[in-house]
């Protein structure tokens, strides 16, 4: 490939003018913009020990009360950005969150998309956009950008739940902004009830409210996810993959617009090997452990322990138990590639 013609190589006074008049030279940065065949990523395999992080977040609650935090949060921060920019890739943010018995977090509501992966403890609630969603472990609480959302925790242990937000992106795109409110009024009925069966729904000629919310369901409880995965797995040869998608059942696309989320069931001592895409993707283990090896790195994934991946990078997860299925949380950047279409499978 062609060498070109470098910053150095051209006279100082020249780069002075062009800097005093606001211009750059396009050649000497081209290769970095557009390197060849791949992306360069910046966002590195990165893991994040939950036995580490645990105590050092359960500080943070003697440290901080929760009126001088308002979200007390550590953030999941991948070195490969830097670990001010408090982002895990590209387009995904995470952090872990500590509600302490009887604390509650105010009500806001922002332009970012949130998640929340439940990791530990019983009795926090989240209630979004007037809907009371229980906290359980491995639930899934969607707060879809612009909805109210508020915290709260009528049990007696420390609660911790994994955020997962598109953050980086919709601050990146200079669109992030948040708005604080009272306390909401809690209304009847739950999303996740209204929509409990896989493949029906709610007839839309009875619905009076909640048909052609664009976030129709906003919890989406581990039981049913974890029997929709032991059904899959049941149903298919036993090589194949156990993954399904978090989807709007009304649409059975996506459940938010930027980042996709999924869970995925590793059989006993089951080694997947993943196809090589062009999102960065984050994996939380919700149940048993894994190995996550990306590219020259291996990862031995703990309880509740979380990775972030480059895109295409090649990854390969192997369930370490000859007795129990590993159960990971997976969130992807998929959406928005797909949307932008950027989205690619190598082999
Ligand atoms: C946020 O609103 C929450 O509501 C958690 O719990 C983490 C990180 C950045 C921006 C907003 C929450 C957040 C956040």
């Amino acid at each position: 490939m062609l060498e070109l013609g470098r910053l150095e190589d051209l006279p100082a006074d020249y780069r002075a003018a062009l800097t005093a008049h606001n211009l750059v030279p396009l050649w000497p940065s081209l290769r970095s913009l557009l390197p060849p065949d791949a992306p360069r990523p910046a966002t590195r395999a990165t893991h994040w020990s939950y036995e580490t992080l645990r105590p050092l977040l359960l500080r943070a609650g003697d440290l901080t009360p929760i009126e001088k935090a308002e979200r007390r949060v550590l953030v999941l921060a991948n070195p490969g950005h830097g670990l001010e920019r408090m982002q895990a890739s590209a387009a995904i943010y995470l952090g872990m969150q500590l509600l302490l018995p009887g604390e509650w977090a105010p009500a806001h509501r922002h332009t970012p998309n949130a998640v929340r992966m439940i990791v530990e403890g019983d009795g926090a609630y989240t209630t979004v956009d007037g809907e009371k969603c229980p906290m359980e472990r491995g639930d899934l609480v969607l707060t879809p950008t612009g909805l109210w959302h508020e915290h709260g925790h009528d049990g007696d242990q420390p609660v911790v739940w994994l955020d997962v937000l598109d953050l980086p992106l919709v601050h990146y795109l200079e669109a992030s902004y948040h708005v604080d409110g009272p306390r909401q009024a809690v209304r009847p009925g739950r999303t996740d009830e209204r929509y409990a069966g896989a493949g029906v729904v709610p007839s839309p000629m009875f619905q009076r409210d909640g048909a052609g919310r664009p976030y129709p369901v906003l919890r989406y409880p581990w039981s049913r996810t974890r029997a929709a995965l032991e059904a899959l797995a049941a149903a298919q040869h036993a090589d194949g993959a156990v993954q399904v998608t978090y989807v709007n059942p009304e649409t059975g696309a996506d459940v938010q617009n930027i980042l996709g989320y999924h869970a995925l069931m590793l059989r006993p001592n089951q080694q997947l090997t993943l196809p090589r895409r062009s999102p960065a993707a984050v994996f939380h283990v919700i149940e048993g452990a894994a190995e996550l090896s990306a590219g020259d790195h291996l990862h031995a994934m703990q309880l509740a322990d979380t990775c972030a991946v480059p895109g295409f990078c090649t990854v390969t997860l192997r369930n370490p138990s000859d007795r129990t299925p590993a159960f990971l949380f997976v969130a992807d950047e998929s959406p928005l590639h797909r949307k932008l279409g950027l989205y690619e499978t190598r082999d």
